[in-house]
């Protein structure tokens, strides 16, 4: 008789060792030393825990199994060649490139122009030049594949692996290969090719994955939306340090955005809410999970948990007694836990805001009133969750009920009887029992720093 658990244990086992095999250097060990092999398991899965910046366990949990399904890069977190202390790069500057064959998803033309700009990306920040040729040998040779496809790195049909590549070197070195059983694209739908190649050309050139999760170099895909792509602060910082800035300055866009760093003394939110018991913290492309038993808040980008949602938030607010977490940008949306609840977007005029309204600042549920305050400006807004409309006698001062934290709130969230408002750099602890501020703190002391 077959255990049904003990078969579905074995599975997940397996897809682990796979999976710590391919990215984390976990080597294959001679027959019989099972019970052996789990410490070094559990060691690579340590890595792997401690590189997304999950609770690191050395257990398979759930966290982890999620993130091992997300569509990544090929290439091992983990590098081999990291062992060698020199750092791999080209020693010249000007790079040829060839593309070897074309995917059935995309025109011609639309490949070429993919990995164009995905080489501009680079060339832009960088002394170096790309040239493309049609014959011969490049530097950086192109092509698509599926499953074994010549370099004894499988790909593994739809979804998972999507690509690789091989640091500069000889031969091989350079190359890029692209799992020809993904559906390619110029958008949002299958996985954008340009992005996936941006990335992978960031390998070509001897970079490696970065724990930055707001990086072009982190190892999960993420689509980041139709808005031009600007490389990330980390990235150029990487390639700088590799092959130096362009002597000609030919970089068009020097805001390259940086990933928000938690105990920064000048840290500012964007906005707030509690989700079952979660916080979410959010900040520019970001948010910040904050579990009550975790100490480590996890960082990831917005993108990566809504990609059809604006990648930056005004204000939000969580009404327990509904479940339902309401995000604004302009419009509205609400969640059910992390899924969308149909039927939004919708403007805020809808709550009963004036039409010319735009933007809110900030807002928070206060569970014992049964009304959702909004902030706009130096005005504040009553709502009435249970009979949906906007309370008579507002838009109120926010001077006149919240004296001290200031003309503008940046985000707010209500926790135990208190307030907490956010200000800049400031934090506000208001006791809504006795009505006043009782602490200021940092902003960034919300995580502890
Ligand atoms: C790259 O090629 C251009 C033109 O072919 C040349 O002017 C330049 O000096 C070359 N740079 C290097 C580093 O070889
Ligand atoms: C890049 O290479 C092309 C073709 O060899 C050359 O025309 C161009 O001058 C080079 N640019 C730089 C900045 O080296
Ligand atoms: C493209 O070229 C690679 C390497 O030569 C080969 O393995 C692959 O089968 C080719 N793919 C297609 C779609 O022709
Ligand atoms: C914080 O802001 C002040 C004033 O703008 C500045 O002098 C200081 O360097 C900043 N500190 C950090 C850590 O960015
Ligand atoms: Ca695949
Ligand atoms: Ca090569
Ligand atoms: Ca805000
Ligand atoms: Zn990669
Ligand atoms: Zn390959």
């Amino acid at each position: 008789q077959i255990n049904l658990e003990r078969l579905k244990g074995l599975k997940l086992c397996t897809a682990l060792v796979r999976y710590l095999r391919t990215h984390y250097a976990l080597h294959r060990n001679p027959a019989g030393l099972m019970r052996k092999s789990a410490n070094s398991v559990a060691a690579k899965l340590r890595e792997l825990q401690s590189f997304f910046g999950l609770k690191v366990t050395g257990e398979l949990n759930e966290e982890t199994y999620e993130l091992m399904q997300q569509p990544r890069c090929g290439v091992p977190d983990v590098g081999e060649y990291n062992f060698f202390p020199r750092k791999l790069k080209w020693s010249k500057n000007n790079l040829t490139y060839r593309i070897m064959n074309y995917t059935q998803d995309l025109t011609r033309a639309e490949v070429d122009r993919a990995f164009k700009k995905a080489f501009k990306v680079w060339s832009d920040v960088t002394p170096l030049n790309f040239t493309r040729i049609r014959s011969g040998t490049a530097d950086i040779m192109i092509s698509f594949g599926t499953k074994e496809h010549g370099d004894f790195y499988p790909f593994d049909g739809p979804s998972g692996l999507l690509a690789h590549a091989f640091p500069p070197g000889p031969n091989y070195g350079g190359d890029a290969h692209f799992d020809d059983d993904e559906t390619w694209s110029t958008d949002s739908r299958g996985y954008n090719l340009f992005l996936v190649a941006a990335h992978e050309f960031g390998h070509s050139l001897g970079l490696e994955h970065s724990r930055d999760p707001g990086a072009l170099m982190f190892p999960i895909y993420t689509y980041i939306g139709k808005t031009g792509f600007v490389l990330p602060d980390d990235d150029v910082q990487g390639i700088q340090a590799l092959y130096g800035i362009s002597s000609l300055y030919k970089d068009p866009n020097p805001k390259h955005p940086k990933t928000p760093e938690k105990c920064d003394a000048n840290l500012t939110l964007d906005a707030i809410t509690e989700l079952r018991g979660e916080l979410l913290i959010f900040k520019d492309r970001f948010f910040w999970r904050l579990h009550p038993q975790m100490v480590e808040p996890e960082l990831v980008l917005t993108k990566s948990f809504w990609p059809e949602l604006p990648n930056k938030f005004d204000a939000a607010y969580e009404n327990p007694i509904k479940d339902r977490v309401f995000m604004f940008k302009g419009e509205f949306w609400a969640m059910n836990g992390y899924d969308i609840v149909a039927d939004y977007p919708k403007k805020i005029y809808e709550l009963g805001f004036p039409k010319e309204m735009k933007t809110i600042d900030a807002a928070v549920h206060i569970k014992d009133t049964g009304k959702t305050l909004f902030f706009t400006g130096d005005k504040y807004w009553s709502y009435d969750e249970e009979n949906q409309v906007m309370d008579e006698g507002y838009p109120r001062l926010i001077e006149e009920e919240f004296a001290g934290i200031g003309t503008r709130v940046d985000a707010v969230y209500q926790r135990n009887g208190y307030l907490y408002f956010f200000s800049g750099p400031l934090q506000f602890e208001y006791s809504i029992w006795s009505k006043r501020i009782v602490r200021i703190l940092h902003t960034n002391s919300i995580f502890w720093c």
